[in-house]
């Protein structure tokens, strides 16, 4: 039987890069959608190039979005690209609109003319149910509190509006926080936990954040990506929510990660409200007995694995030589 062909966008990103390694461990032939950038950003998939195709696009660009499908005829897509940093989307609510919303509807046309039996994940996001009351499940009302959470709604209901109006199999996973090594440095697992290593390692005095009491359901990222592949595997399309079921405030997360090296976050986290957002989503918790039930899936990586993965992987990236990005956002 011929190998599976898949399309990922975003194939930089954090999520792309563990389900570029579920695939090929798979038997699948991975395509993966790139942007073009002044500067090499293939770091985190530098492992894979030899064994990928990337295909230049952009979710800005129909011409290209329908190039990159009709090269890859795709069996499955994972559409992972986003302007997926909820503060930058205060800052830029229209560049987020264009790539995390309208550039789903432009993939969406894409996919109905060369590619209609392909099979697509859209990366919905938990940020939909911003003020709605935890555990947020697949039947809790949406109330999103950023331009990124707006934008992701109006990607949630054209996969459906597609689904419903020319057949697609296409599928929402509402995937709640999933981090790992790979995490962007502006969120604030990556952020704490590169903050910690600093200031073990004599780099930094101290690490200024934003709203401790914010809570996250937080999981692995490459939990997660098992979810979404499971997902596609359903006879009919369906949306899920992807979660672990368990909460954590970030003061949480914070003190567990300074634990992890001896050290008391109360000493070295300050505060600054440059760091908060204008509309803060307080608490999201998810019930995932949906995916459970209807695919097997279930989360391995508790929470406390994944502070010390990351604090682990923070200690030996940080380094007097080379001590890592400034943490900002
Ligand atoms: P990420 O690390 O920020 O990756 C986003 C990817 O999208 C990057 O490869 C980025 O390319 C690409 N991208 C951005 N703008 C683009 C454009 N105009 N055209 C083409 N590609 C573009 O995000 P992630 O954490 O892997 O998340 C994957 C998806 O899941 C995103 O859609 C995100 O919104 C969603 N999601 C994530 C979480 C989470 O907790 N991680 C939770 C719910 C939903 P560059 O490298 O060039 O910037
Ligand atoms: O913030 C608070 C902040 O930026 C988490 C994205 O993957 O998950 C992610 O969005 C919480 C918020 O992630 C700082 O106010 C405190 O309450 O790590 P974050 P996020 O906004 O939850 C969802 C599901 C997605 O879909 C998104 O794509 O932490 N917080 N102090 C801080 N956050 C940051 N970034 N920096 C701080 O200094």
């Amino acid at each position: 039987m011929a190998a599976k062909r898949t399309l990922i966008t975003g194939i930089t990103g954090q999520d792309a890069s563990y389900m570029a390694e579920l695939l090929l461990s798979k038997g699948y032939e991975v395509f993966g959608l790139k942007r073009r950038t002044s500067n090499s950003n293939t770091q985190r998939i530098s492992h894979l190039l030899d064994k990928i195709t990337i295909l230049d696009g952009d979710m800005t660009d129909s011409a290209s979005l329908a190039r990159a499908v009709k090269t890859s005829s795709p069996d499955e897509i994972y559409n992972l690209a986003a302007q997926s940093f909820v503060k930058s989307s205060f800052a830029q609510p229209e560049l987020t609109a264009e790539i995390t919303g309208l550039g789903v509807t432009r993939l969406l046309e894409a996919i109905r003319t060369h590619a209609p039996n392909s099979r697509l994940f859209q990366a919905s996001s938990s940020e939909m149910f911003g003020m709605t009351p935890p555990p947020q499940n697949e039947k809790s009302p949406f109330h999103p509190r950023s331009p990124y959470a707006c934008a992701k709604m109006y990607a949630y209901w054209m996969i459906i509006n597609y689904r419903e109006a020319y057949n697609l199999f296409a599928s929402n996973g509402i995937s709640f926080n999933h981090e790992s090594s790979r995490r962007g440095s502006e969120f604030v697992t990556q952020k704490i936990a590169h903050g910690v290593a600093k200031i073990k390692k004599g780099l930094a005095k101290e690490l200024v954040l934003g709203n401790l009491d914010a809570k996250r359901d937080w999981g692995h990222a490459r939990d997660f990506v098992e979810a979404m592949w499971l997902t596609l595997q359903n006879h009919e399309p369906h949306d899920y929510v992807i979660a672990t079921g368990e909460a954590h405030s970030v003061r949480e997360f914070a003190e567990l990660a300074f634990n992890t090296v001896d050290l008391d976050y109360r000493a070295f986290v300050k505060i600054d409200p440059q760091f908060m957002r204008p509309t803060e989503v307080d608490y999201l918790c998810g019930d995932c007995s949906l995916i459970k039930k209807e695919t097997g899936w279930t989360p391995k990586t508790t929470f406390q694995s994944l502070v010390k993965e990351m604090v682990e992987a923070a200690m030996e990236a940080e380094t007097p030589a080379n001590p890592g990005e400034e943490i900002g956002a």
